[in-house]
Parts: structure tokens; sequence; C-alpha cells
């Protein structure tokens, strides 16, 4: 138990992973039913395999439009939501893809890994962001190549701009809430250590420990709505 509370922070990032929408419906990655569990990543979410069989990324990807666009935020998207209208400073560093913090009504959202919601064309730059499901129009209107998810891939690199504007929200939080991640996807892995270099309070929202808890001053080991709902007290 923690007598920690959000409302004693001024600058607070929340920093999640799969586990914030797990109540939410939207599959993990690692766990029980996890999305690389069930798919070969190399064959349907990397850029070899959209250079080789656009198609078959894009049947899997607008599977994963058709799963997760019918999943609502749960109540833990909404006390990060609330959290940001009732404190100064409020952001919010995501390695999902499922657009529910925006859902929720969190207007600072970083999306580490980019969006399910968002597609581009690396011919010619076109870009798009919207929720239809499934993309049925999957050529670029401008010229004609395969719109690609814009999503950071393994072996992608990740957006300069996301990581630069995510660095300068973890140097100046005096509060780093880090919520359902396993912490082996790198360098999101590593990013709440930047927070703790900063002199933050670091805390794990996690059922299960992972190789970053010893970073941790507090561990919530629970599911994220309980656990928010603990420290979200006066919001
Ligand atoms: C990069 C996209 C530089 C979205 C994903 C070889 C070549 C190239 C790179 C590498 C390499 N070897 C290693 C690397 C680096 C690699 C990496 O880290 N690999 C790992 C696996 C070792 N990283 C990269 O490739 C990154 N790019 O390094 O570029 C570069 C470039 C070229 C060459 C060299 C270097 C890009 C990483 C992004 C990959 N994209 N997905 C999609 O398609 O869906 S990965 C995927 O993992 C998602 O993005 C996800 O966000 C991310 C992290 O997963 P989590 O969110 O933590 O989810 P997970 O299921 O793992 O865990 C859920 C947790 O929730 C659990 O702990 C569970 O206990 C908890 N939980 C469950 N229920 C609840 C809960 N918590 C709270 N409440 C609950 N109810």
């Amino acid at each position: 138990m923690t007598d920690l509370r959000l409302r004693d922070y001024d600058n607070v990032v929340f920093f999640t992973g799969a586990g914030m929408s797990a109540e939410s419906g939207v599959p993990t990655y690692r766990g029980a039913g996890g999305v690389w569990r069930e798919y070969d990543y190399e064959r349907c979410a990397c850029e070899n395999a959209f250079k080789s069989d656009p198609e078959y990324v894009w049947e899997f990807h607008n599977f994963r439009r058709d799963l997760v666009g019918k999943c609502k935020p749960n109540a833990g998207h909404d006390l990060v939501a609330r959290a940001e209208a009732a404190l100064p400073s409020v952001t919010v560093i995501t390695q999902n893809i499922d657009g529910l913090h925006q859902l929720a009504g969190s207007q600072r959202v970083l999306e580490l890994h980019g969006s399910l919601w968002e597609v581009r064309c690396d011919r010619c730059g076109w870009r798009d962001r919207g929720r239809e499901s499934p993309l049925v129009e999957l050529e670029c209107p401008e010229c004609g190549a395969f719109k690609r998810p814009n999503i950071v891939w393994f072996g992608d690199m990740l957006f300069m701009d996301v990581i630069q504007a995510s660095q300068s929200a973890l140097q100046s939080c005096d509060l780093l809430v880090s919520i359902g991640t396993s912490a082996v996807v790198y360098p999101a892995a590593q990013l709440p250590l930047i927070a703790k270099q900063a002199g933050a309070t670091l805390v794990e929202i996690n059922p299960e420990e992972t190789p970053l808890s010893g970073a941790y001053e507090h561990h919530l080991r629970g599911p994220a709505t309980e656990m928010l709902a603990r420290i979200a007290d006066g919001l």
C-alpha cells in the first residue's frame, strides 16, 4: 500500500504499455493470448514483410483495427485524462498504438511506437489519421504507392520529434507512473531512467515484476484501473 497521491505532484508523466489497455480488451503482446504469441511479427509487422507482402501486412493490420476499434477506454485511461485536467502538467508517453488515451480525453499524448490509426506513404510523404476499419483504399491518393501503417516496427528507428519531446517531459517531471509495460522493448524501456536521473519519484503499476522494477521506489502490484484509483483520490 502507498500513501502517494497524484495531486501532490505538479509535473506527472504516465508511461504506458499494453497492460494499460488490457482491461479494455486489447490483447497485450507477451502475456497469455499475446499478439506476438499468436502472430509472427516478421511476417506481418515489419518493414521487410511490408516490402514483400503488403497485402498480408494490411490483412493483419485491418484485423487489428477491427479488434481494437471495438475497445473502449477503461477507468484507468479516464483517470489519466482527469489528472491532465486537474494537475499543472501531465504528459502521457505511450508505447501503445490503440489511441485509447486520446479517446478518453488525454490531450498531450506522445505515441512512441506510432499509431494503428495513422498511415503514411514512404514514396511521397503523404500521411493521414482516421479510424476507418477496415481501411479499404490501400493506395496513396497522391502517388499510388501502398499506404504503410505509421507504426514503429522492430528494426524501425523511433520518431526523433517524439523521442525529443519525451526526453524533455521526463527531464522536467517530479513523478513518473509506469503502467502495464514489461520493459523489454528498447529504447522505450529505458526512458523512465531519465526521470529517475532527474530526481523524480517513480511508481510501477504492474501485476508482475519487470526487469526495471529495481529502479522504482513504489510498486503497485495489481491491475491499472484499481492501482490508479488508489493514488488518484481528490482528482
Ligand atoms: C530500434 C509496434 C533502432 C506496434 C512494437 C535487432 C535489430 C533491430 C533492433 C533490435 C534488435 N535487437 C533488439 C533490438 C531493439 C528492439 C527491441 O527492443 N527488441 C526487444 C524485443 C529485445 N527494438 C526495436 O527494434 C525498436 N527500434 O531499436 O531502432 C535500431 C534500428 C535498426 C537496427 C538497430 C537498432 C523498435 C521497437 C518497437 C517495436 N514495436 N510494436 C505493433 O505492431 O503492435 S513492439 C511491442 O512491444 C509494442 O510496441 C509494445 O508497446 C512494446 C512493449 O510491450 P508492452 O507494452 O510492455 O506490452 P507487453 O505485452 O510486453 O507487456 C504487458 C505488461 O502489462 C506486462 O508486464 C503485464 O504484466 C502487464 N499487465 C497485464 N495486464 C495488466 C498489466 N498491467 C496493468 N494492468 C493490467 N490489467
